[in-house]
C-alpha cells in the first residue's frame, strides 16, 4: 500500500525485474505484497508475468473501461488474455513490472482501480448483473456496490485501515429474486427487506468456501436502512480485523470467529463500532421463496420501454484482446457502451434499442459469444486452473470445453446443467453451487500411475433453495471422465444416450 500511496512503485519498476528476484524481500514484494495493489506474479506457469485484478463494482464495465484493458493485454501478444471471473470482474494478463506505473495511470483515468483485490483484503462487491433494467428487480444495487467499493478502496487512494484483515473477505448485495450474487457464500450478503414501510436489508454473515470447511451464510438478526449499507459493512469489518484470529490460515476467515463468539456475541461486537443501535431483523426479506431463477442469455426487454438486455455466453470466461475490443465496440454501437458482468463468467449488453435488435443479433462476434448457449455451455464455469495458477492441481478451462463438448455430441439434455470446474480446493471455481462439480485432485490410472483427476460434487443450488452439493465420487482420472459423467446425467439430471 505504501508503494502505491507513496509513488515507491515507480522505483520497483524501473530496477530490472531479475535484480528484484534476486533478494528475499525483492521476490516476497513480487510474490505477495503486490497483491495488495491486485498484481498477482505468475511464477510458476508465466515467470516474470503478472495477472491484475480489479475492482469492477456490480461487474460494470463502460467501454472506456473495457477498450483500455484491451489496450494493455494487446501489446502483450500471446502472452496477454482476460477473464470474466466468478466474482463478476475482469482479470488481464501479461503484465510486465515495468508498465505498472503507467497502467496505474491508464486505470485511473478510466475510473478503475487494482487496489486491494489479493490477499487479506475485500473482494469485488457483487450486486446483480441486472440491476437497474430489469423489470422484476426488487432494488438496483449499483449504489451500494459502488458505495461499498468506494469505502473500502477510498475512492482509489487506498484504505489501509483494512487492509490487513485476518483474510479475504466477500460482500455481495442481492437485488433480484433469482440470488445471481450468490449470498449464501459471501462472508456478508445485504437481502432486501422492508422494515416499518422503510427500504433496507437483513444481513446474512460467514458465507465461505476454503479447502478444509465450507459454511453458508447465517442470518446476523440485523435489518439496516439503505443509507447503513456502509457503516453497517465497516463496523463488520472492524469487528473481523479486530477480534479475527490470525493463525492458522485454514481457520481465519470470518465464519470461524462467528463460531467462537457465537452470533449474538458476534453481533453485539458489531453494533459497539456503529454509531446507535442495530435493528433487529426484518420479519421477512423481499426474495420469493417460490421465485425460478431465470436464464439471462438471449433478448430481454428491460423495465425502461423500447429497451433491450442481451446475455451472451462466453466460453470459460476467457477473452482475447481483439474480441474484448469488439464487445466494447458492439456495445457503443447498439447500446450505450456499457458491458454486465456476471459470477457465472459470461457478459450481458444492456440498453439495445428494438430496432437495433435484428442487426445486432447477426454480429459475427455472436458466433462465438452465443446468445442462444447450448444447455451444457451456458452456465459452464472454469477457474483459471494450471495454465496460469500455480496452486492450481489440473487444467481446467480448456478440459472442462472439451468434456463439454463430448458430452454435446453424445447426450441429449431436457434443461441447463450447471457444471462448475475448480483446479483445487480452494474453489475458485465454486464447485459447491453447480449440479456437478469437478475438483481438481491427483488421481491413479488403471496402472497406478499417478494422473490429473477430480472430486466430483453434486447437487449445488442457487436461488429459492440455495444450499451446497456434496462429494459423490473421488480420484476419477480425467482420462475416464465421459463415461462417469454421461452416468451422471442419465441417473440425476434425466438425460438420454444420442443414437
Ligand atoms: Fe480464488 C486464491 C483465482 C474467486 C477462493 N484465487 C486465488 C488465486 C489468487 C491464487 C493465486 O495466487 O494464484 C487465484 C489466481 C489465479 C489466476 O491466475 O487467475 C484465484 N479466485 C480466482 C478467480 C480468478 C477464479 C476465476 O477463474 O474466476 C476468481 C477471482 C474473483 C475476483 O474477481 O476477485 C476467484 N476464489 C474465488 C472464489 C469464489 C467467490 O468469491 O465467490 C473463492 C471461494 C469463495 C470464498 O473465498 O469464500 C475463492 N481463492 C480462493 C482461496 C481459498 C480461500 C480460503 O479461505 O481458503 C484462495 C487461496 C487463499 O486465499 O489462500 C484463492
Ligand atoms: Fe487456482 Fe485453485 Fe483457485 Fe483454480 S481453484 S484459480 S487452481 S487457486
Amino acid at each position: 500500500m505504501k508503494m502505491f500511496i507513496e509513488n515507491e512503485i515507480e522505483q520497483l519498476a524501473s530496477t530490472p525485474f531479475d535484480t528484484v528476484d534476486s533478494t528475499k524481500h525483492g521476490k516476497d514484494d513480487i510474490d505477495t505484497r503486490l497483491k495488495w495493489l491486485g498484481l498477482f506474479h505468475r511464477r510458476k506457469h508465466h515467470y516474470g508475468k503478472f495477472m491484475m485484478r480489479f475492482k469492477l463494482p456490480n461487474g460494470v464495465s463502460s467501454a472506456a473501461q473495457t477498450h483500455y484493458l484491451a489496450s494493455v493485454i494487446e501489446q502483450y501478444g500471446k502472452d496477454g488474455c482476460a477473464d470474466v471471473t466468478t466474482r463478476q470482474n475482469w482479470q488481464i494478463r501479461g503484465v510486465v513490472l515495468q508498465d505498472v506505473p503507467s497502467i496505474l495511470k491508464g486505470l485511473e483515468q478510466v475510473g478503475l482501480s487494482s487496489l486491494q483485490s489479493g490477499m487479506d483484503n475485500v473482494r469485488n462487491p457483487v450486486g446483480n448483473p441486472l440491476a437497474g433494467i430489469d423489470p422484476d428487480e426488487i432494488i438496483d444495487t449499483r449504489p451500494y456496490t459502488e458505495a461499498l467499493s468506494d469505502y473500502i478502496i477510498n475512492n482509489g487512494k487506498g484504505n489501509t485501515s483494512i487492509t490487513n484483515l485476518p483474510r479475504k473477505w466477500n460482500v455481495c448485495v442481492v437485488g433480484s429474486h433469482d440470488l445471481y450474487e450468490h449470498p449464501h457464500i459471501n462472508d456478508l450478503a445485504y437481502m432486501p427487506a422492508l422494515k416499518e414501510g422503510r427500504m433496507g436489508f437483513n444481513l446474512l454473515v460467514g458465507g465461505f468456501f476454503s479447502p478444509k470447511r465450507c459454511a453458508e451464510a447465517v442470518p446476523l438478526d440485523a435489518w439496516v436502512p439503505e443509507e447503513e449499507v456502509v457503516a453497517v459493512c465497516k463496523a463488520v469489518l472492524e469487528t473481523y480485523r479486530d477480534l479475527g484470529t490470525r493463525g492458522n490460515r485454514q481457520k481465519c476467515r470470518m465464519m470461524w470467529l462467528i463460531d467462537e463468539l457465537g452470533i449474538e456475541e458476534f453481533r453485539s461486537e458489531v453494533e459497539k463500532r456503529m454509531v446507535g443501535k442495530l435493528s433487529r431483523a426484518a420479519n421477512k426479506d423481499l426474495i420469493s421463496q417460490t421465485w425460478e431463477r431465470r436464464n439471462y442469455f438471449g433478448v430481454h426487454p428491460q423495465k425502461q420501454k423500447g429497451l433491450y438486455y442481451i446475455g451472451l455466453h462466453i466460453p470459460v470466461g476467457r477473452l482475447q484482446a481483439s474480441e474484448m475490443h469488439e464487445l466494447a465496440s458492439l456495445a457503443e454501437l447498439y447500446g450505450t457502451g456499457e458491458l454486465r458482468l456476471t459470477v457465472e463468467q459470461n457478459i450481458i449488453v444492456p440498453n439495445v434499442q428494438t430496432e437495433k435488435l435484428d442487426a445486432f443479433m447477426k454480429e459475427p462476434l455472436l458466433t462465438r459469444f452465443s446468445a442462444s448457449p447450448s444447455l451444457l455451455q451456458a452456465n459452464l464455469v472454469a477457474c483459471t486452473g494450471s495454465q496460469f495458477c500455480g496452486m492450481a492441481i489440473i487444467e481446467t478451462k480448456a478440459r472442462a470445453q472439451k468434456l463439454t463438448e463430448d458430452l454435446e455430441k453424445t447426450m441429449e439434455v431436457t434443461r441447463p446443467i450447471r457444471m462448475h470446474w475448480t483446479g483445487c480446493p480452494n474453489s475458485c471455481g465454486q464447485v459447491q453451487v453447480a449440479d456437478i462439480g469437478f475438483m481438481g485432485c491427483m488421481a491413479r490410472d488403471e496402472n497406478k500411475k499417478p494422473c490429473e483427476g477430480v472430486d466430483i460434487f453434486l447437487g449445488g443450488r442457487v436461488g429459492a433453495d440455495s444450499h451446497l452439493g456434496d462429494m459423490l465420487l473421488s480420484g476419477i482420472p480425467c482420462k475416464n471422465l465421459l463415461p462417469v459423467v454421461q452416468e451422471i446425467l442419465v441417473e440425476h439430471f434425466g438425460a438420454k444416450r444420442k443414437a
